[in-house]
């Protein structure tokens, strides 16, 4: 009994002047663990009388529970010192100049492409959306090129294998969307992606680059509907007053097609280096939809038509902010990007 007594004594001792908590684990290994002195002394219990080694059992009980709960507290104790003590060591000098944080700017391709998908959700289109990696069916034979058709050539292609390519426009998202419409019409959706061919960069190509598609297929759609929205779109983008003209062009998926200018927003249409003299800027192509495009996807010509139009949005922002070379949109300069604070803008 005695030899327990002084077991307590000098446990509640040692875990009083306990300095850490990995002491006080050790302390709590020792005086509690299988090999500890405690456990020693009850192995005297075997030669004891019966009454005796009960009255043991009960002290050496109590003595385990007086050391777990000194343990116990000490822990309390020792983790609160702990946290003060790191909270001490971290205190935040308040007074320290802070870094600078640079505040990003919208880039000004994400720029126009917002500003279009504002424009036409008003005009109530929706956002389609297509994959960049796309089979030649839909980038190309679905459009009415066929494979080696001549037109293919109006577009150097990547191939990923035979019938896998970067997809060289976003026209294929009008072929998947008229697929899933199942032959039911309207459809009026915008679609901007990337798009890539194996053009040389220079100041006014990149072998990627961003175009918008259009899409309206409806009952009585005619070419004066696609006249209305792109004077709708040159307004908005460019600002009021622009004119637009339709130049006879030719696209495989559009019947007729056509390249679409505006009035030079700089001269008014007088004349001047932006638009090379001439009064008028090529923005982008686009016609009535070919019927055959109709029919192989799955939708009655004869009862809908439908207008498309495709638009390179570094072309048209090129335009709007007076940048002289495609390359700028992808040097990540910051001197170049900095230039478009949407707040200003
Ligand atoms: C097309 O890509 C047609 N899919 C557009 C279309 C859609 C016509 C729907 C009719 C109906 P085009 O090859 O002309 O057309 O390209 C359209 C625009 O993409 C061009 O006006 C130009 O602004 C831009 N573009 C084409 N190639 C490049 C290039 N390498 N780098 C930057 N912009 C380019």
């Amino acid at each position: 009994m005695n030899e327990l007594l002084k077991i307590k004594e000098d446990a509640l001792s040692q875990i009083e002047a306990c300095p850490d908590l990995k002491v006080l684990n050790d302390l709590r290994v020792h005086f509690l663990g299988k090999k500890g002195p405690i456990q020693e002394a009850m192995k005297s219990m075997k030669t004891m009388a019966p009454e005796e080694r009960a009255a043991f059992g009960q002290v050496s009980n109590e003595v385990k529970q007086a050391i777990t709960a000194a343990i116990d507290e000490a822990k309390v104790k020792l983790e609160a010192a702990a946290i003060n003590q790191k909270l001490a060591e971290e205190v935040i000098d308040i007074t320290l100049p802070s870094f600078h944080v640079h505040e990003g700017t919208k880039h000004p391709l994400t720029m126009i492409e917002e500003e279009m998908e504002e424009l036409f959700l008003g005009m109530g289109y929706q956002i389609a959306e297509g994959p960049e990696v796309e089979l030649d069916h839909f980038n190309f034979e679905l459009l009415n090129l066929p494979k080696d058709h001549p037109a293919r050539d109006m577009q150097d292609t990547f191939y990923i294998d035979e019938n896998t390519v970067m997809r060289t426009h976003t026209s294929p998202v009008q072929a998947r969307t008229l697929l899933s419409a199942k032959g039911k019409g309207p459809i009026k959706i915008i679609c901007p992606g990337k798009t890539y061919r194996k053009d040389d960069d220079d100041a006014t190509h990149s072998h990627q680059f961003t175009q918008c598609e259009g899409l309206v297929i409806d009952e009585n759609i005619t070419m004066a509907d696609l006249k209305g929205t792109l004077q709708v779109f040159a307004d908005k983008i460019f600002g009021e007053g622009r004119e637009i003209r339709f130049r006879p062009s030719f696209f495989p998926f559009t019947e007729p097609s056509v390249e679409v200018d505006i009035s030079c927003f700089s001269c008014g249409g007088k004349g001047c280096s932006i638009c090379k003299q001439t009064g008028w800027i090529e923005i982008l192509g686009a016609g009535m939809v070919n019927p055959k495009v109709l029919d192989m996807c799955g939708f009655d010509s004869k009862k809908y038509q439908g207008f498309a139009f495709g638009i390179g949005l570094e072309r048209v922002a090129m335009l709007k902010y007076g940048i002289d070379d495609i390359r700028h949109f992808y040097s990540s300069d910051l001197r170049f990007l900095n230039q478009f604070n949407r707040k200003d803008s």
